[in-house]
């Protein structure tokens, strides 16, 4: 293999090589993403797909100057890898390392961060037109964008304006014929036609047929008098994005590195949008990527023996389980219907599309719409139950308030990556769905801890038809051990549970005459003193109402805690609305000091809304602390690395109990609640 890549520090490097060299740097490109990407996973197949392509993009254009915009994102490796990041490859995903998306703190290369599909056009004519009215509008703006998040709405509005612009504007169209699995809809049989059609192969051919078409006098005859040869047997007449108000030039092969940098270089210089349809391969350079590219998408690592490519195995996920409990559910009850986004592999509906094809829908990436489509079906009586990662679903939002809530209609959510997601990072951490839904009237939200409570949850969505209901869980295994046995209680619309009490001890609003307020001491035994921890004892230290998987946290948080001596109860609050106020105030009306906890913001969380019913309901709130993701981006980790940064798993937990319980005592003066906001500004 060559040696190439290592002394390449930035574009400007990549620019000294010849056009011969660049199909090696591919090849390298291409080699150490794969082998980072077996050790770390990560995106994979997304990236071999554009390394050509990516390495053309460098040459021909000046990114320092001119504007690149990633769609989605997961396609940004080799980017990286030619603006001087290879260093940072090794920590791929990792906390202090390279992003798995673009990041504007890691590079000026990048220039927003992004993850969700659909908005590279619209960020790049925003800065086409801020550029002009700055008087730059020599910088040249390009948006690259894969064939089904086009089709994405958002991408569809941005083209609509774009189409409008009176300058230089690329869109360069990543064609792969995939999305993360197949895509879908009318657009992508579309592509498939185009995709075939001879193109620039045949040039002459296509050169003559073009000129027959092109009006006289028209804006594109000029462009096209002025074009190359080559250019002008690429010009694709009749192609949708045409009707738009763009040039449309393609489909060429996006591996050919000397056509893609002619291309490139041509349409570089046309001063009206352009889209330039490229031809990929998704994995592009082996086998086992090429022929799997939806295993291969974002892969966890794996091990390459010669031939054979093996995924490590990684438990049983949150995924795995709901989609054995969506099989159950649809063979027991035939008005139930599942959807996903483009998501059958990442919410697990892949392995239930196959048994229940009539009553499956990947949709593709169109979160919004599939969310009407949910509307639609439940106002004729079906039970469609939509799979979407909680990140992805607030593209929903409105949808959730005219079309479901409003209209009072029992559509089900299952929201799954809900709370921190480790290596995607900020732009897929699921924080923020409580507070977007909390408000809408007739709404259920629930959230499940284990394997068990999840097939509870989803058979009271099954049943409840007295509006929208909503269920979230993690990007994480169930838990192997439950701390409530198989036969969890059946949900019950606003009520929480008890799971235990250190010490096996009674659950204390059971235990009669717990209304004493005397008050009496707590925390761990001073030396001397005789410890009162006799089974009957009749209030705790203090009660944690947990919320989804953050039950096994605090339950571990307790055997810590119950080694130093304190006495903690342990709730499942199973309910973010309503929210199991009359089990909290049983709790604060004894005197007992309650912290929520969630893997969710708090600004709107379970824990606002215990804060927000206590105070409506004139019961004093000083009791209630509350523990909940910061008002700060975290950023690539593994999850369990972000739940300790935010104080969220058990041993953030235990701390923050005994410091809540030291500060009753009047053991240390009382902790101000400090959170920084995302300017890094301190806030009480
Ligand atoms: C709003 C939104 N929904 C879903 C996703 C998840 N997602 C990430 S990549 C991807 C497929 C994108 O396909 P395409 O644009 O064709 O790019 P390719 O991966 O084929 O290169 C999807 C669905 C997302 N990032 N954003």
């Amino acid at each position: 293999m060559t040696d190439l890549l290592r002394h390449i520090h930035g574009p400007a490097d990549l620019k000294k090589l010849a056009i011969e060299q660049l199909p090696d740097l591919a090849k390298e490109v291409r080699h150490a993403i794969c082998d980072q990407v077996a050790k770390s996973g990560g995106h994979l197949a997304p990236n071999l797909g554009v390394v050509e392509l990516t390495i053309a993009l460098h040459y021909v254009f000046d990114f320092g100057h001119d504007r690149l915009l990633f769609d989605v994102g997961h396609q940004c490796y080799p980017h990286k890898l030619l603006t001087g990041r290879l260093g940072l490859l090794p920590k791929l995903r990792t906390k202090g390392g390279m992003a798995g998306f673009p990041e504007p703190r890691e590079s000026p290369f990048d220039l927003f961060s992004v993850g969700h599909a659909g908005t590279a056009i619209s960020t790049a004519v925003g800065m086409a037109r801020g550029d002009a009215l700055n008087g730059e509008g020599d910088r040249k703006a390009v948006a690259l964008i894969g064939d089904s998040s086009i089709v994405n709405g958002v991408a569809m509005e941005g083209l609509n304006n774009a189409g409008t612009l009176n300058r230089q504007f690329l869109v360069v169209l990543n064609d792969n014929g995939m999305s993360i699995a197949k895509p879908q809809g009318a657009m992508s049989s579309y592509f498939d036609r185009v995709r075939v059609s001879p193109t620039y192969t045949d040039f002459k051919k296509k050169a003559h047929e073009v000129l027959k078409y092109i009006p006289g006098g028209s804006a594109l005859e000029g462009l096209y008098h002025r074009a190359g040869e080559m250019m002008k047997a690429a010009f694709f007449t009749g192609h949708m994005f045409e009707q738009f108000g763009f040039v449309c030039v393609g489909p060429i092969d996006g591996h050919d590195l000397p056509t893609l940098i002619d291309m490139l270089n041509e349409v570089k210089a046309f001063d009206r949008p352009v889209l330039l349809h490229v031809k990929t391969i998704k994995g592009k350079g082996f086998d086992f990527s090429e022929g799997d590219a939806t295993a291969f998408h974002s892969p966890a690592s794996f091990v390459i023996e010669g031939c054979r490519v093996e995924m490590k195995k990684s438990g049983r996920s949150f995924t795995t389980a709901f989609a054995d409990a969506m099989i159950d559910i649809m063979k027991r009850d035939e008005k139930v219907f599942a959807l996903t986004a483009a998501m059958p592999d990442g919410t697990g509906l892949n392995k239930v599309i196959p048994l229940f094809p009539e009553r499956t829908l990947d949709t593709g990436i169109c979160e919004s719409h599939a969310m009407d489509m949910c509307a639609g079906m439940a106002k004729v009586g079906i039970k469609p139950f939509f799979a979407v990662y909680s990140t992805f679903v607030q593209r929903a939002l409105d949808q959730v308030f005219q079309e479901v809530s409003l209209q009072g209609l029992p559509v089900r959510v299952c929201m799954d990556r809900a709370g921190y997601v480790g290596g995607d990072g900020a732009v897929h951490h699921g924080f923020m769905d409580i507070t977007m839904f909390r408000p809408l009237p007739g709404v259920a939200l629930l959230a499940v801890s284990d394997e068990a409570n999840l097939k509870a949850g989803l058979e009271f969505m099954r049943t409840y038809d007295a509006g929208a209901s909503f269920v979230r869980y993690p990007r994480e295994n169930v838990p192997t051990q439950t701390l409530q046995g198989e036969n969890v209680p059946a949900y019950e619309l606003g009520k929480g549970v008890f799971i235990k009490r250190t010490g096996g001890r009674t659950d204390p609003i059971r235990v009669v005459g717990a209304e004493s307020s005397t008050p009496r001491r707590s925390g761990p035994t001073p030396a001397g003193a005789s410890a009162d921890l006799s089974p009957n004892h009749p209030r705790p230290d203090l009660a944690i109402f947990a919320y989804g998987t953050l039950v096994y946290e605090a339950a571990e948080a307790m055997k810590s805690l119950e080694q130093q001596g304190y006495d903690i109860a342990l709730y499942d609050a199973r309910f973010a609305k309503p929210v199991d106020l009359d089990m909290v105030e049983k709790l604060v009306r004894q005197s007992i000091p309650v912290l929520t906890v969630e893997d969710h913001a708090l600004a709107g969380g379970l824990g606002a809304a215990v804060l927000e019913g206590l105070s409506d309901r004139r019961v004093p709130t000083d009791l209630v602390y509350r523990a909940a993701m910061p008002e700060k981006w975290l950023y690539q980790d593994s999850r369990a690395g972000q739940l300790a940064d935010a104080g969220l798993d058990a041993a953030g937990i235990a701390r923050r109990i005994r410091q809540i319980i030291d500060e009753r005592n009047g053991q240390v003066p009382p902790v101000p609640q400090i959170h920084v906001d995302a300017n890094g500004v301190k806030v009480r």
